[in-house]
């Protein structure tokens, strides 16, 4: 027994030392040499415009996780979320130029270019982003518009109808007066109607204009009470519950072509699922951003009576008859796309 124990006691210290370390090197040589082939042998960027906590962020992360599960590992994804690889405004081209792989682009940000699927920015009725995701992708599938022409849609999804948060309380149409409100793309307009004063800027910008003062609050989806931390300011929400905002995520047509078929339909079937799975993360947080604005910072939420919200709907029909005008003046079938819209969101 002794004598077994000594013999053991002895191999383990002779194995033990630089032969163990040997062993274990080797074993991870062959490892090293054997994966590649699976880990990262293709690598994507991807950039996104707003900071990593904001919904389009999210949404990125989820799509990296499962793009490089079910591709095995075939595929590193990259990202680049608060504009650090390209910004809001120069997301589109930058795409198409290759100077990211994939990016994610807010369409009502540039509203001359992509008319078709702005339309569901419209004041059409859309209830919350899981219909408005729906919706939107149903309409690009419809019309594949030309401005998509040079890339490759990979998802699309929309934000939740967007309300007034503001430091100062806003009860009826009257309140917003001459109110400094923080507005990008189509909202711009519709503040303008309800008699604010539409102050344009990035989502990214908005932060500073709050604390500064430059604005007395923002119209938009109430998830940044919490992503932004806008409750801290903004104690006060109006609930308008007025239009979305569309979003694409977009790849670079020459990359995409030059992927595996394989990987390729990973991607494509992940595209109504990733729209799908955006909306209602949306939804669902939305709920959250609600919860925690009253408990942890005290935000009164205003609901219009129905005879009030009918007076600010009311200032609204122009903006779709505007649209419908100038979307047919460019050769658009645009009474059929409000048609389909309304169809869709039904
Ligand atoms: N409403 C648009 C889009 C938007 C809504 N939430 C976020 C978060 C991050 C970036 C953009 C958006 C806007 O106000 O810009």
């Amino acid at each position: 027994m002794v004598k077994r124990s000594f013999l053991k006691r002895s191999i383990l210290k002779r194995v033990g030392g630089s032969t163990i370390l040997g062993l274990f090197l080797s074993v991870t040589c062959l490892i090293a040499l054997q994966t590649p082939v699976l880990a990262g042998a293709i690598k994507l960027n991807y950039a996104n415009f707003p900071p990593a906590p904001t919904f389009p962020c999210v949404q990125m992360e989820r799509w990296k996780v499962e793009v490089e599960k079910r591709t095995n590992g075939q595929v590193q994804i990259n990202t680049f979320p608060g504009g650090t690889l390209l910004g809001a405004k120069g997301m589109m081209d930058g795409v198409v130029a290759g100077q990211a792989d994939i990016g994610n682009i807010c369409m009502a940000y540039q509203p001359g270019r992509f008319v078709v699927t702005n339309a569901t920015s419209l004041p059409l009725g859309i209830k919350d982003a899981k219909t408005g995701s729906m919706a939107l992708l149903k309409l690009y599938e419809r019309y594949k518009p030309k401005a998509f022409e040079n890339v490759v849609v990979l998802a699309m999804f929309t934000n939740a109808p967007g309300n007034v948060m503001s430091k100062v309380p806003v009860r009826t149409l009257e309140d917003m007066k001459g109110l400094d409100l923080r507005a990008s793309g189509g909202a711009a307009q519709i503040l303008k109607a309800w008699g604010a004063n539409p102050v344009g800027m990035p989502m990214p910008a908005t932060v500073e204009a709050l604390q500064k003062g430059t604005v007395k609050g923002l119209f938009s989806s109430l998830e940044v009470m919490k992503d932004s931390k806008f409750a801290e300011n903004c104690k006060f929400v109006t609930m308008t519950q007025t239009v979305i905002y569309p979003f694409s995520v977009i790849m670079n047509k020459g990359k995409w072509n030059s992927l595996p078929a394989d990987v390729q339909k990973v991607m494509m079937d992940l595209k109504q699922e990733q729209s799908l799975w955006t909306g209602t993360y949306m939804d669902d947080h939305i709920k959250r951003a609600i919860a925690w604005s009253k408990e942890s910072n005290n935000v009164e939420f205003i609901s219009l009576s129905a005879q009030e919200k009918a007076r600010w709907d009311g200032k609204l029909d122009f903006i779709t008859e505007n649209w419908i005008k100038g979307a047919k003046e460019k050769g658009l079938p645009a009474e059929e796309i409000i048609k389909d819209i309304k169809t869709y969101i039904q």
